[in-house]
């Protein structure tokens, strides 16, 4: 079957390019998220559900990984937690008679737009070899069909099962319980392409992969450093912290290529003068400092901060913590030395900051008696991410900036659970102690060779060496970078699964065979035999808590993501043909899906961190789990302290006449699932397909403001990759960055070109070149 891109059924016709924002939320978010929920709920169900966002007794709200806080909005929700919301509990479904009506061939001409929109999957649809439409099969016949691939499969390696952010602990347990069973690690999940970098860095130098501050050290913290991060879109509640951070007399440093408007001033809807804000222009401005960096350049940055609180101690000595780095830290005198051999010119290129602005923010620094570092994909999403990393922990550690209050490492996690699936054993090397635990507990053998992340299975897939493929959630064939590649890959398979509560482009790019299972999410009310149950996640600040759907489901033959691991367990391992007899985890599957206390129990046995689960998330808020570096300063690390590294200094090279193409999210988007074509903040409406450049680079290349061009990426492997017809807007970004939407250009990101150490794909350095449509 021939790829028809998505673009076909595009009409971009109304795009329209109004002024950029200067602030976030106020007004027009309340009543955006209001549109949306009432077109795709209606208004009573709207109420129903909005309500129940981030309560104690509600749904843990699928937007993002940020924390809920003590006291509770009525409303603890914001524009695109709601949005999440409704694209969860439309109203409109795709029932077998939608696949009767449109061939896959048909839907792959849609765009990711149209796709999400259609509704809820309700029934486990097959595609069979040959065939051109899905059809409605009971689960029996399903779970047959991915027992007998498994079964006939030369070695358990050659089945990749991903996971997406949003799986409970509660079915990740599972999940990576049933994967280890069939005997193999492949676990690959969206982690790799996200925060991986951020795990790298943090359990190499500080030892735990995870942050270390807390909600009430954000609110009170003395400075909050923000690099690559547009909280204003991907974390909004995180908005209310920073405006309460000014509000204690804190201070705000953005980094970021984008003036965006989230960083620069906010007006809380939650709070009636917020509301106001709008007409009146109030409001409260966040950033003290924007440094409009070059992407890419914020090692050089960092580099640039540490060489001045060096140069300051050397001058006054009273800079650096010298008691903490005495009795926490290793290396100091390699990394001192790494910051005397970089020199202010190479910072300064390699940042496009000057110096002044740099001592500016270092000096707030030494004055400051904590600083937090907050970062996301700007950060994680480079070559040298990892370098990036770890140069940040080593400026935090001169002022033992780690484990005392207002201060710390601070990544922000994306997806709402994608913290919490990593602590659960989602991962392709997970240490050797949970292995042990997992045996012991299970008695059986698990694995110990390390399985494939995302784009090694992509690799397997293309190359024939691994013939199924699962999906736990997400969309693997849009979040995945080098489209074409990938595209090719799955369709080389015998059999792809997909686990899914909306229609996504990976349903439509198959194995030979594929399986579509319908998930209950969040807001849907979880019944099995043992009575109504509720599941678990963990923030980005590491707290655990109970998430109770509300929302009778769709459809009765939805299933929750446990009930599908624990059946399909059941088959593969427990009965009389199961394929994997030998060497099966012993659980009892049929009783771990009855009553999800069960497996909290198991999970309390394997991981650590989790006693007396079961009464910790009867309490309001859950609890968090340990955290040395954050509790006792405590780094269990390879040295038993905190580590100062000495990395080499890296920043992209872009030869002349290129430019270097970040790919980020508009304001309506989650990830794959676009919810809107506007992207309110940056001023653009009904349509997606447009790069920002700045205005300097638009007229060196001869071209006008909202000229049509082609995007094409050209890497070390001389394949030239496209993606075409996209509108021109100026915008305030550094000469020679541009910035797109993902994921109409990860058709651009090389599969080969990953961050050294984590693996994650290079989407926000991406070279281009930039052609004038004909
Ligand atoms: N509404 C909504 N919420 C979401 C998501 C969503 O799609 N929609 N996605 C969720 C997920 S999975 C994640 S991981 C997070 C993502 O949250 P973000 O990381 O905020 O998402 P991006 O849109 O990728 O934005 C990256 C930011 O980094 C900046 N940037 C790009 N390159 C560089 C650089 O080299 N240096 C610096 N300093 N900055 C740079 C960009 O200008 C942009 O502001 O959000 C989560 N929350
Ligand atoms: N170019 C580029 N590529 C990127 C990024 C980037 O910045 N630039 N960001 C990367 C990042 S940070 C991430 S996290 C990945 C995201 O990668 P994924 O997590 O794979 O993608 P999503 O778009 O979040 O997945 C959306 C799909 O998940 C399914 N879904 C939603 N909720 C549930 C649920 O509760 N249960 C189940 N079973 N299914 C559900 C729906 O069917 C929906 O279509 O993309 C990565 N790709
Ligand atoms: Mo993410």
């Amino acid at each position: 079957m021939a790829t028809k891109a998505p673009k076909d059924n595009i009409d971009e016709s109304e795009l329209a390019v109004g002024a950029r924002k200067t602030r976030a939320v106020g007004l027009p978010a309340v009543i955006n998220s209001l549109k949306i929920s009432i077109d795709q709920m209606g208004p009573v169900r709207s109420a129903q559900t909005l309500l129940a966002v981030n309560q104690v007794k509600g749904f843990d709200c699928m937007g993002c990984a940020w924390p809920e806080g003590d006291k509770r909005h009525t409303a603890e929700f914001c524009e695109n937690g709601a949005k999440a919301v409704a694209e969860e509990a439309t109203r409109r479904t795709v029932p077998p008679s939608f696949f009767a009506e449109h061939s896959v061939e048909d839907l792959l001409t849609h765009d990711d737009y149209w796709l999400g929109q259609q509704g809820r999957l309700t029934h486990p649809m097959l595609l069979d070899d040959g065939g051109t439409h899905y059809r409605a099969v009971s689960w029996d016949e399903a779970n047959q069909v991915i027992v007998d691939e498994l079964g006939a499969l030369d070695s358990p390696d050659e089945a990749v099962f991903y996971t997406s952010g949003r799986t409970s602990n509660e079915a990740a347990f599972l999940y990576q319980l049933m994967v280890r069973g069939i005997g193999t690690n492949n676990l690959p999940d969206c982690s790799n392409m996200c925060h991986e970098s951020s795990g790298s860095a943090l359990n190499e130098t500080l030892g735990v992969g995870k942050g270390t501050v807390s909600l009430l050290d954000l609110d009170t913290a003395p400075l909050i450093i923000i690099a690559g991060q547009n909280p204003g879109t991907n974390h909004p509640r995180m908005l209310t912290s920073l405006e309460k951070a000014k509000k204690n007399g804190g201070a705000i440093v953005a980094i970021n290529p984008l003036p965006e408007a989230g960083l620069m001033r906010f007006e809380n809807p939650q709070n009636p003068l917020g509301l106001l804000g709008t007409r009146f222009g109030g409001g409260t401005a966040l950033a003290d400092d924007f440094l409009q960096i070059r992407i890419g350049g914020d090692q050089a940055l960092f580099r640039g901060l540490g060489k001045h609180l060096l140069e300051r101690e050397e001058a006054t000595g009273t800079v650096f913590d010298h008691a903490f780095i005495a009795e926490h830290t290793l290396g100091l005198e390699d990394y001192l030395a790494s910051l005397r051999e970089t020199s202010w010119d190479e910072i300064t290129t390699a940042s496009g900051i000057s110096k002044a602005e740099i001592t500016k923010v270092g000096d707030r620094m030494i004055a400051s008696p904590g600083t937090i570092v907050c970062w996301a994909m700007g950060l994680t999403q480079h070559k040298h991410s990892v370098s990036t990393l770890r140069d940040v922990v080593n400026v935090l550690l001169l002022q033992g900036n780690v484990g005392k209050p207002g201060a710390g490492v601070c990544p922000v996690r994306g997806h709402s659970n994608v913290q919490g699936d990593r602590t659960m054993g989602i991962f392709e090397r997970m240490p050797a102690a949970f292995h042990d635990a997992l045996d012991k507990r299970f008695r059986f053998e698990s694995p110990r060779r390390h399985g494939y992340d995302t784009v090694a299975a992509i690799r397997a897939m293309r190359d024939g060496t691994a013939k199924v493929f699962m999906g736990m959630g997400g969309n693997f064939v849009r979040a995945t970078p080098d489209t074409n590649v990938t595209e090719r890959a799955l369709r080389n398979t015998r059999l792809t699964v997909q686990v899914s509560t909306k229609l996504n482009r990976s349903h439509l790019v198959t194995g030979t065979r594929a399986l579509i299972l319908p998930a209950l999410g969040r807001t849907d009310k979880d019944t099995q035999s043992g009575g109504d149950q509720r599941v678990t996640v963990e923030d980005s600040m590491s707290a655990v808590h109970a998430s109770t759907g509300r929302l009778k489901p769709s459809s009765s033959e939805m299933r929750s993501e446990i009930a599908i691991v624990c059946e399909l367990g059941d088959r593969l391992f427990a009965r009389e043909d199961s394929p994997f007899r030998n060497n099966a985890p012993q659980l009892d599957w049929t009783a771990a899906q009855a009553d999800y206390r069960v497996i909290r129990r198991h999970i309390s046995a394997v991981i650590p961190g989790f006693d007396d689960f079961e009464d910790r998330i009867d309490k309001p808020g859950g609890f968090v789990l340990p955290n040395g570096p954050r509790d006792s300063r405590t780094f269990t690390t390879a040295t038993g302290k905190a580590n100062f590294t000495a990395n080499t200094l890296e920043y992209p090279q872009v030869p002349a006449g290129r430019l270097i193409l970040q790919t980020l999210r508009s304001h309506d988007q989650y990830n794959t699932t676009i919810y809107g074509k506007d992207d309110r903040y940056r001023g653009i409406s009904n349509g997606r397909r447009v790069v920002f450049l700045s205005p300097e680079d638009i007229a060196e290349a001869g071209l006008d403001d909202g000229d049509m061009v082609h995007l094409v990426s050209e890497w070390a492997d001389g394949v030239e990759r496209r993606a075409e017809d996209f509108r021109v807007v100026a915008y305030s970004t550094p000469k020679g960055c541009a910035a797109a939407y993902y994921p109409e250009t990860n058709v651009l990101v090389p599969l080969d070109s990953t961050a050294d150490i984590s693996g994650t794909p290079t989407s926000k350095s991406v070279i281009i070149r930039v052609e004038k449509a004909a």
